[in-house]
């Protein structure tokens, strides 16, 4: 079987010899400008349109990250790139369930403790009592119920905190979070939410999801943290809303332009806190187990999960 790596910044190498490891039968290469040679799977991030040329043979392209807005684009309008007929897989977990729970658990747990006014007096040589949250008046909601969504939902409840969250379709099940769905469901889930957790795909239906229109539902003083995409987020809003109060602080770990501009006003906004895209980072073992795991399936004619739905866009 022949397998071809793309990475847009050409570095394959280490996937590779992953790969090599798990399936040692396999005709791996990395992939370089000109290369429309057959090849049965596709391993991915970022592709350009050339890699995406139909290839004879092909069976499946693996995504190398959770979400497939970088295939897909923002808009969906990349499926048109893609191979007609040929399953689109995305990362499932694979080591990221864990850090997106420690990464937001750390944020909610900075602002419910006030660790970041205690920063700021620190800088001023303060030793100031600040009257304690309570985790009645600290409720948080949690877009997105999906493989992220819904370990990072169930780590902020082991706090005690009161978490709501918000999915598609309707879901249940027996974690004591309030689980809400669809457009219907939306005010429910965030109406006076203190914290905000963005977790959803990015797609035509959840792009500038995070807008004016959204704070001001919230608590007056809630909490952004963005873990998903830059374009869920309406950055002006963001700016008002936080020059108004209405926001009193955001973790952003995703950016519309990534590496963040050196100009871009988040970086002087005195409440907002950025991180470089490594709330959950894609580790190399993990995916290659998971992705050598599924090629192996599917050689052997069995069903594999994580296939993106690409009417639904992931
Ligand atoms: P999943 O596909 O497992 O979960 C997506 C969730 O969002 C599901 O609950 C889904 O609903 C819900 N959803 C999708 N569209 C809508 C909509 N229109 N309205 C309401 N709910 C919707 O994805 P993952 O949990 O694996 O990943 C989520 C995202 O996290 C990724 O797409 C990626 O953008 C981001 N990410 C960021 C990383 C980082 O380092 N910052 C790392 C990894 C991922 P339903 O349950 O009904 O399908
Ligand atoms: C992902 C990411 O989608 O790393 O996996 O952002």
């Amino acid at each position: 079987m022949d397998i071809l790596i793309y990475s847009p910044d050409g570095k394959t190498a280490a996937y590779e010899t992953g790969l090599a490891e798990h399936l040692p039968q396999a005709n791996i290469r990395g992939w370089q400008p000109g290369d429309t040679a057959p090849a049965d799977y596709l391993v991915l991030w970022k592709p350009n349109a050339e890699v995406l040329q139909p290839r004879e043979g092909l069976k499946a392209i693996f995504n190398l990250g959770a979400g497939v807005d970088g295939v897909l684009g923002p808009h969906g309008d990349g499926v048109q790139r893609l191979p007609a007929g040929v399953p689109l897989v995305r990362l499932e977990d694979a080591g990221m369930a864990d850090q997106m729970a420690q990464y937001v658990s750390a944020a909610t747990l900075r602002y419910f403790r006030r660790l970041d006014e205690f920063e700021a007096q620190q800088a001023q040589r303060q030793w100031k009592f600040q009257k304690p949250n309570r985790l009645a008046d600290f409720p948080v909601a949690v877009l997105g119920y999906g493989t992220l969504g819904a370990h990072v939902a169930r780590a902020l409840k082991t706090f005690g905190f009161a978490v709501r969250a918000w999915s598609r379709s309707e879901r249940h099940d027996d974690s004591g979070i309030a689980l809400h769905h669809g457009e219907a469901g939306f005010d429910a889930c965030v109406s006076g939410a203190r914290v905000l957790v963005n977790l959803l795909p990015l797609t035509p239906q959840t792009v500038d999801i995070l807008d004016a229109n959204l704070f001001a539902r919230l608590a007056h003083g809630a909490f952004l943290i963005n873990v998903a995409r830059g374009a869920h987020l309406v950055e002006a809003d963001l700016l008002t809303a936080l020059d108004s109060g209405q926001i009193a602080g955001a973790t952003l770990d995703v950016f519309r332009t990534e590496p963040l501009p050196p100009d871009h006003p988040f970086w002087r906004a005195p409440r907002v806190s950025i991180t470089p895209h490594i709330s959950a980072l894609t580790l190399r073992d993990e995916t290659v187990a998971q992705i050598a795991g599924k090629i192996a399936a599917l050689a052997r004619g069995e069903a594999i999960t994580g296939i993106v739905d690409l009417a639904r866009g992931y």
